[in-house]
């Protein structure tokens, strides 16, 4: 919890120094980001990126050991791609419907352009067959989340039918992810440096004369993924899984998703905190990196947001088929959006360009982009750590009892 107050300090203190130097000292903002703020703010998230996939790994394949026939990873990925798909629904109408209210792209003149590189969409059986690993090493060397998921599968299973001599194994396993948790404990210590730098980096090169023309549309997409926020925290509320108490132990999750803008980067801590909420290690093992993958509620937002946003700003007629383009793709480009900085930047043109859309509308947010992703990745991190405490919550205790309790789901090992 303190983690989270000096990390939202930091957020503040970044915003008013960043806009302070844009204002007041403008020709230095140049020098001073260069020379100190990326460079300080990419070391902190180099150190963070240092943990994940050692910590993913250990967790996954020591879960995948503790698989027991039927396979308790099948069921929770079942559940969880069901609970991504509708959520992530949820997410995109509540995007497009704002869109549609605020009108965001009516009435603005000439927005300053920047070139972004339009993403390749890679079509879907390829995509599927590069989620299997060829080689371990280069899953893990590139952070591939997915295939890391898959690689952990293969090798905890398989360690699993040598139960006696992969002991030893299993040892160091359990070392790593310790190892990893204090490397955690130290990184953290320096958060509100590093989110300092990389929020006071953003306002003082790109400044706020830009929101403010683009008023509009930032707080309609800050107003669409506030909304998708308290369905969540109505959704947990429902399902007697105590929003208050989740907010209260991710928070620290939110708060670094917010200053990183990276979903990847913030895994170790939502895995921290998710231990420390006292959901069951076996399925947040799992349930947290597959989510990391895969679960981007704050890209879905933004797509069915923008894509509107977009065709209002280019006089574009809103039709039905339109509409059903933008959230078919838009559900599409959400599960593929990467978990870093800009991605769902770069992923806007897919669906721009699946729709008939001007690209032009990508350049045109370009400016405003980085303030705002911060936003949707703390709603990807909600998304990802929220589905998972859900099915925490519905997890049933043996053949034919009630479903457990909270609790006796939380002390369950
Ligand atoms: N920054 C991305 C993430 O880390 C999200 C986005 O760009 O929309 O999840």
């Amino acid at each position: 919890m303190a983690h989270t107050r000096q990390i939202l300090l930091a957020l503040i203190l970044g915003v008013i120094a960043g806009g302070a130097i844009n204002l007041l000292v403008p020709q230095w903002a140049a020098p001073l980001d260069q020379q100190l703020l990326t460079p300080l703010g990419q070391v902190f998230l180099r150190l963070l990126q240092f943990i994940v996939v050692p910590m993913v790994f250990c967790a996954l394949v020591l879960s995948f050991t503790q698989v027991e026939r039927g396979g308790h990873v099948g069921r929770y990925a079942g559940k969880l791609l069901g609970l991504y798909i509708v959520t992530s629904g949820v997410a995109l109408a509540i995007g497009m419907a704002v869109a549609a209210w605020l009108t965001p792209g009516t009435g603005i003149g000439e927005v300053g352009q920047a070139n972004v590189q339009a993403a390749e969409p890679m079509p879907l059986t390829q995509w599927l067959v590069s989620l299997v690993p060829r080689n371990p090493f280069e899953a893990l060397a590139d952070a591939n989340l997915l295939q890391i998921i898959i690689a952990a599968a293969l090798v905890g299973i398989a360690a699993r039918q040598l139960p006696e001599q992969s002991q030893p194994f299993i040892k160091v396993l359990e070392s790593g992810y310790d190892i990893t948790l204090k490397i955690l404990a130290m990184v953290l210590k320096l958060a509100p440096i590093g989110v300092f730098a990389l929020i006071a980096s953003v306002v003082a090169t790109q400044g706020l004369e830009l929101m403010v023309k683009l008023g509009l549309y930032v707080v309609g997409l800050l107003l669409a993924i506030a909304a998708m926020a308290l369905f969540y925290l109505a959704l947990m509320a429902l399902a007697g899984a105590r929003p208050g108490a989740y907010l209260r132990h991710f928070g620290e999750s939110l708060s670094f998703a917010l200053g990183t803008a990276s979903s990847n980067a913030t895994l170790p801590i939502a895995l921290e905190n998710a231990r420390a909420y006292g959901a069951p290690h076996q399925l947040t093992a799992f349930a947290l990196p597959f989510g990391t993958a895969l679960k981007r509620d704050g890209a879905a937002v933004l797509q069915g947001f923008n894509a509107l946003f977009v065709a209002q700003l280019f006089g574009v007629d809103v039709t039905l088929t339109l509409v059903i383009t933008i959230f078919a793709t838009g559900l599409l480009v959400s599960f593929s959006t990467a978990g870093v900085p800009g991605a769902g930047l770069v992923a806007m043109s897919t669906v721009l360009s699946a729709a008939g859309l001007p690209l032009e509308g990508v350049a045109v947010v370009a400016g405003v982009d980085r303030f705002t992703d911060g936003f949707r990745t703390a709603l990807n991190v909600m998304g990802n750590t929220a589905n998972a405490m859900l099915l925490a919550r519905t997890q049933r205790s043996p053949k034919g009892s009630s479903p457990e309790t909270e609790s006796e789901a939380l002390e369950r090992p």
